[in-house]
């Protein structure tokens, strides 16, 4: 896959060249190429913003210099465009589905903005010649796009082929204990058995693999209770067994008309 990156700011993206990210480009899997903005600013001052049409506060990305920087990374009528993919809080939800849907995808741009945004325009006529999806990665403001890119890019690549190990791609999230997406992974616990007087739970050192799985079935059922309730809401009754349904009931969550719903002040435990 083939990934550039306009900004004003490529040294914020330095990360790209550690870890995971940072080996999968030097196993040639991930083709990283950072584009500085302001080479397309040719003023004096390099300027790539300007005041709001409108008025109010901040300022706006100008449009010629990402134009131009748009056009000479992905020149039009130049065999298959890439994707654009542009980090704004207005965006869609960036979502392990969608990181999936880019994961096929050949070639990506991102196009991460600061101050305010980018002139509407430029979205608009990019939009004409490629696809063009603008992504929020949460319901928080950051400062610019260039931590949304990391985010997104890290989600992308490790989906990649070759880019995990054996056996951590051997491990499907979609069919990870806690099941389907549908509920949050359950704790996990390492050497030593006993650390500072805290012993790991007996049923993982059991050996009794249909308990260890109903055990971790369990946590996860309870740890997406207390933390993401709204995807308890999303379950069917497909999706439980008659354990699962005990234990949801244990913790104030019961099936009406094909859905779950709490009944109440969570039992503590
Ligand atoms: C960004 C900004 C508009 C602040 C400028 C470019 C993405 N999920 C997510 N949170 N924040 C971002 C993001 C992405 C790109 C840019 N800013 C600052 C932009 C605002 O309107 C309310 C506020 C923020």
């Amino acid at each position: 896959m083939r990934i550039d990156v306009v900004t004003i700011f490529p040294e914020y993206l330095a990360p790209l060249d550690v870890s995971l990210v940072g080996k999968a480009r030097a196993k040639g899997l991930l083709d990283v190429r950072l584009h500085q903005l302001r080479d397309q600013a040719h003023d004096v001052h390099r300027t790539v913003d300007d005041t709001p049409y409108g008025g109010g506060p901040g300022m706006v990305m100008k449009p010629e210099p990402w134009a131009a920087a748009l056009d000479a990374v992905a020149p039009p009528d130049a065999g298959p465009p890439p994707r654009l993919i542009v980090p704004t809080p207005s965006g869609r939800p960036f979502t392990q589905q969608l990181a999936v849907e880019l994961a096929a995808e050949p070639w990506l741009v991102f196009a991460p903005a600061r101050y305010e945004g980018i002139d509407r325009r430029v979205i608009d006529e990019a939009g004409t010649r490629m696809r063009v999806d603008e992504v929020s990665i949460g319901d928080y403001v950051l400062a610019g796009g260039e931590v949304a890119v990391l985010v997104i890019v890290e989600a992308v690549a490790r989906l990649l082929p070759g880019v995990l190990g054996n056996a951590e791609s051997a491990r499907d999230d979609s069919f990870a204990p806690g099941a389907m997406a549908n509920l949050l992974e359950g704790p996990v616990y390492t050497k030593p058995a006993v650390w500072r007087d805290r012993e790991v739970p007996s049923v993982l050192l059991s050996g009794n693999h249909g308990a260890i799985a109903r055990w971790r079935r369990d946590q996860a059922l309870r740890r997406t209770a207390q933390n993401r309730p709204d995807l308890l809401e999303r379950l069917t009754p497909e999706d439980v067994d008659k354990h699962d349904r005990a234990t949801l009931a244990a913790l104030g969550w019961t099936e009406r008309d094909g859905r779950f719903s709490s009944d109440g002040p969570p039992v503590a435990h």
